[in-house]
């Protein structure tokens, strides 16, 4: 076995140190690593019993973890694997090649998917299922694997060579708006529904969605949704890539809940964009220490088959010693450079190392492989991970970045960016991986895919009948559930009876009367990043349970109590703890299980609304591009209305972040009965009608009197297309109208009354539930019109709407001004905008009115001022007005101070 003297400068006593290795290399020669590994356990036990501190180390030796004695041997035909990986390389570099000679820096990568073949192919051929028997016999659907966003040439190129795309679309790589469909640049499940399954590109997404994905399949087969399987979740990371704090930062809970299910493999190509990722140091080690710290097992897969021979026969451990004095930096200009380079700048550091390779030239050092470059070392990681219990698996895959591309990309800083090669390039690498592409093919830089009948094909089809299709694929079922009827909210419909409640409270009746649905109370899943109390969800707990994957194991210390904190196996709330991030990628697991597992859950995420979409909009962005359903509820709303937090908490301009993002239908409701009718409305779009789209709703914790919904026609019609009537002026003749949203409306009524009690103005009230929708529709009318400029031209809904209607329009909400102010093309210079611009402060709702200019008194001051301007009330009478409602004209502008 390998003996590692590693000589310790301040070694008191060398002999005794070297019996005490002695002694371990004895025991691994006699009884293997386990019984040593037990040995020391209990030693370490001992010493910490008597008071030694042993410092806590994380790492490994900078070796594979897998020793060669150990290896399984390969299953599948390397040559011919080798071959398919070649044409695929091959057809990945044409197309980015093909694209930006013909149409400068369209951009595209090349080195990265260099890096990445080998642990893909491998992946492919031998790991990856297209689907799965369950132990039903049934057909399941196969491993979810979230590729590295912008190694997206090589999925294409080997989709290509399957034949699942054709030569049109490589040509048309990142040209996607000509005639024949083009390919997106990155995966985008939004632009190719049938292929994509993960928007990855955005470095982080991937791994923190990957992650979630893994608990949600625990999730589903805990609650008996989903048949439990063999179904992993692979996720493909950069090195670089684990910078990002989404990518390491829910690492504790896969170990938590000992996700078996969960496969990260890390690239370590050691670069990033612009240069090494840890040019001073080992990122491979800096991976393992926080990896093992966080409760994973930890595969490393540094060196290729070829270095075997000589790490056995390195009987001084220099060879290693060597190896953890090399900082990254430098292993990547070993490969940027030849194999002379290496002979003497690695070897040749120690006499006796450059005697271990004085019988290899220099193209055998050259070709000297790394891990993540060698189909049997990657082959039996995978297998160890797969076959792991208890525990999730990295992979730390060490590669070199543009692996094979030659001088012009290979280890080089530049790697990321490369994107043009010379013909003479290609025919570099054609030569390199022995790829016997035809002339005319390499000249013109195209696609090429062998005849079905060679050999290499007729491998491939059988692997992925063996694997059971190919991958990715997003294959999406019919949904099958129907919305409940309205009746189902019949008690929130009904309003609060003379009680005061809030939109919150209303939205948790709501909730429980669809979890307590027959049909499709199985299907709801409530999200919550610890703020179920704020919202007053307690009551759900003991009902429904707080998802556990190991149960309850502990008596709670209010189990005497009614709504006890119940937590169970089967549970149905997912109680996140304090991660907006974390949540959201919940959200987005559950949010997209219509496609992934083919069962339409409905989530429900309520949270902080400043914690949402200014925290992780990025998140919520990727889950438009998956084309997720669902609901997120942005609690304690408005900035006014969220009393006493102040600047870092109120809420003030959420509904303008969200409407950023297309697929975003935003509501803003005032009353318990228009928030039940947009979620009854929401549930049919979503899932009996099967649009792609998800919601946003502002929900209040301001309790007061929540009314019965009116009787008459066109008002549910008016709750969902974003605004109607709700109190007309008692004469029927007023000369303003009002428009209110949100806690808001409250005071548009109030200032209504004051208007016709202290000024004699007679003013309706309208409640906008959406500015969004209104815009959203009344762009697309007006687009039409564009379009067809010989029709008869149609007319915008907030048009319909308020036709006829008198005077000025004052709106006010929580929000800043740019909300309402959508609407102003369409409202013809009678739109004057109250808002809650600026900064919050820790205060009353009263003072944050007044200060903020959107209390019943501001839309009095600004309605007398907008009918003074018009000539239709008493200019002075409006001036003098100011003081009279309380405010100071010269005070500061809030929205700057
Ligand atoms: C959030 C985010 N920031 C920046 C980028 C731009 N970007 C794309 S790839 C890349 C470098 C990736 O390096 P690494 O993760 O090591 O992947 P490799 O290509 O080396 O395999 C960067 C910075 C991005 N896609 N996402
Ligand atoms: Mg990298």
């Amino acid at each position: 076995m390998l003996k590692t003297k590693v000589e310790v400068p301040d070694d008191l006593n060398p002999q005794e140190t070297s019996e005490w290795i002695e002694a371990l290399d004895d025991i691994i020669d006699a009884a293997g690593p386990d019984r040593a590994a037990y040995l020391i356990e209990r030693i370490m036990e001992r010493a910490a019993n008597l008071g030694v501190q042993v410092p806590m180390r994380w790492n490994t030796a900078y070796m594979n973890t897998i020793p060669p004695e150990e290896e399984a041997a390969y299953p599948g035909d390397r040559a011919l694997e080798r071959k398919i990986k070649s044409l695929i390389r091959w057809n990945a570099v044409a197309m980015v090649v093909h694209a930006n000679k013909y149409d400068a820096n369209i951009g595209g990568h090349l080195a990265t998917y260099a890096s990445l073949a080998t642990l893909l192919e491998v992946g492919y051929n031998h790991f990856f299922h297209g689907s799965h028997v369950g132990a039903s016999g049934d057909k399941l659907p196969g491993d979810l694997v979230y590729f590295q966003g912008h190694a997206s040439p090589g999925v294409y190129a080997r989709a290509y060579v399957e034949g699942r795309l054709n030569e049109k679309h490589l040509e048309n790589f990142r040209h996607e708006l000509r005639e024949h469909p083009g390919l997106s640049s990155y995966p985008h499940p939004w632009l190719m529904p049938d292929f994509w399954q993960f928007p990855t590109v955005s470095m982080g997404l991937g791994p923190i969605s990957s992650i979630y994905q893994a608990r949600f399949m625990r999730y589903l087969e805990n609650r008996g949704i989903i048949e439990k399987s063999n179904r992993k979740v692979w996720g493909f990371l950069g090195d670089g890539e684990t910078d990002e704090p989404e990518s390491l930062g829910a690492l504790t809970l896969a170990s938590r809940e000992k996700l078996d299910n969960l496969i990260f493999v890390v690239n370590c190509n050691l670069q990033r964009l612009d240069g090494p990722v840890r040019g001073n140091g080992s990122i491979v080690q800096e991976l393992e220490a926080a990896f093992r710290g966080a409760g994973w097992n930890v595969i490393k897969c540094l060196w290729g088959s070829g270095w075997d021979d000589l790490f056995a026969r390195d009987a001084s451990g220099l060879l290693l010693k060597r190896m953890h004095e090399c900082v990254d930096g430098e292993f990547q200009a070993f490969r940027a450079n030849d194999g002379a380079y290496l002979r003497k700048e690695f070897f040749g550091k120690y006499p006796e190392l450059l005697k271990l390779v004085e019988h290899m030239s220099d193209d055998e050092l050259w070709n000297l492989r790394r891990g993540g470059h060698d189909p049997v070392k990657v082959y039996n990681a995978y297998k160890r991970a797969v076959e792991h219990k208890g525990q999730p698996t990295v992979i730390l895959a060490k590669t070199v970045k543009g692996f094979g591309l030659g001088e012009v990309a290979e280890g080089r800083m530049t790697a990321h960016q490369q994107k043009k090669l010379s013909e003479d390039d290609l025919r570099r690498i054609c030569k390199r991986f022995n790829l016997d592409i035809p002339d005319e093919i390499v000249a013109s830089i195209g696609a090429y895919r062998p005849s079905e009948d060679t050999q290499e094909m007729r491998y491939l089809r059988q692997r992925i009948d063996v694997m059971g299709g190919s991958l990715p694929t997003r294959k999406v079922k019919p949904i099958e559930i129907k919305a409940p009827p309205l009746e189902l909210f019949h008690d929130t419909i009904g309003g609060s009876r003379g009680r005061e409640a809030s939109t919150t409270a209303a939205f948790v009746a709501v909730l429980k009367s669809l979890m307590k649905d027959h049909t499709l109370g199985k299907y709801i899943v409530p999200i919550v990043p610890d703020e179920a109390r704020t919202f007053g969800m307690e009551s759900l707990f003991r009902e429904f349970g707080i998802y556990a994957s190991q149960g309850q194991k502990y008596k709670p210390v209010d189990a005497n109590t009614l709504l006890f904190y119940k937590e169970a196996q089967n549970g149905q709330i997912l109680e996140e703890g304090i991660t907006e991030a974390g949540s959201t990628a919940s959200f987005l697991a559950a949010g997209t299980s219509y496609a992934n597992y083919g069962v339409p859950m409905i989530p429900f995420y309520i949270y902080y609304s400043m914690f949402g979409f200014q925290r992780v909009g990025d998140l919520n962005w990727a889950f438009a591009d998956s084309r997720g359903k669902g609901f997120l509820l942005g609690g304690t709303a408005g900035r006014s209305t969220l009393l006493g937090e102040g600047l870092q908490h109120q809420d003030g301009h959420s509904p303008v972040l969200a409407s950023t993002v297309p697929t975003c239908a935003i509501y803003d409701p005032a009353y318990a009965y228009e928030l039940a009718v947009i979620v009854q409305d929401g549930i049919k779009q979503m899932y009996e009608e099967g649009k792609d789209r998800f919601y946003y709703l502002t929900v209040y914790n301001e309790n007061y009197a929540q009314p019965p919904m009116p009787e008459g026609p066109g008002i549910r019609e008016g709750i969902i297309k974003g605004i109607y009537k709700y109190r007309p002026c008692q004469s029927g003749q007023a000369v303003a109208q009002l428009f209110g949203s949100g806690s808001i409306l409250n005071e548009a009524l109030r200032a209504q009354q004051i208007l016709a009690e202290r000024y004699q103005i007679e003013a309706n009230v309208w409640s906008v539930t959406s500015y969004n929708e209104l815009r959203r529709e009344a762009l697309e009318v007006e687009r039409w019109n564009r379009l067809h400029p010989a029709s008869l031209e149609k007319v915008p809904y907030i048009v319909q709407a308020t036709q006829g209607s008198q005077g000025p329009i004052i709106a006010s909400s929580d929000y800043i001004k740019a909300l309402p102010d959508q609407l102003s093309p369409w409202l013809l210079g009678r739109l004057n905008t109250l808002g809650a611009d600026g900064f919050g402060r820790s205060e009353n709702r009263e003072h944050l009115r007044k200060f903020f200019e959107i209390s019943a008194e501001a839309i009095v001051q600004a309605t007398l001022a907008a009918l003074a301007r018009e000539g239709k009330f008493d200019a002075q009478r409006a001036q003098s007005a100011v003081a009279e409602l309380g405010f100071d004209p010269e005070k500061k502008n809030p929205a700057l101070s």
